[in-house]
């Protein structure tokens, strides 16, 4: 192998070091659900974040094989309308959490490639802005459903 090709080979295996170790190796999640919504609307993704880092890191949103698209959003209530807007990075502090709830903020799904029924799991890579990511797992809940339903986990 020539030394120039070697070179580059290292480079790359630098860099990809370099983003494993990231933001989303002090991040857990817990709580991660979908609630999914009959005929094809948009569903929202739920999930709990917690950063056990000296540093905080940010979400900038999520992608799925799943959905064609995923945005992060936040719900609001003004004069009793509510809306929904677009958020470019969501923040989790150094040793705390930030809860992505309905309400609140959501990673909005769009155009499922099939259909997601209550009791699936989806598989969400969440990104972050420093280029890391974290693959999980979300439990598809009913239309009505308020939370992920595993309280009785106990944690
Ligand atoms: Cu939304």
């Amino acid at each position: 192998m020539k030394p120039f090709t070697l070179s580059i080979l290292l480079a790359g295996f630098l860099l990809t070091g370099a983003v494993h170790a990231g933001a989303s190796d002090h991040v857990h999640a817990s709580h991660a659900w979908i609630r999914v919504l009959p005929g094809g609307l948009p569903a929202g993704a739920y999930v709990t974040l917690r950063n056990d880092g000296d540093q905080a890191v940010s979400l900038s949103g999520a992608r799925s094989t799943v959905y064609a698209d995923a945005m992060l959003h936040r719900s609001s209530t003004a004069g009793g309308v509510s809306r929904m807007t677009m958020v470019d990075a969501l923040n989790i502090p150094a040793h705390g959490e930030a809860r992505l709830a309905p309400a609140g903020y959501h990673l909005m799904l769009m155009q499922a490639n099939a259909p997601v029924k209550p009791g699936d799991t989806v598989r969400l890579t969440l990104d972050f802005t420093d280029g890391s990511t974290l693959a999980t797992d979300f439990i598809a809940r009913p239309a009505n459903a308020m939370d992920a339903g595993d309280d009785h986990a106990g944690h």
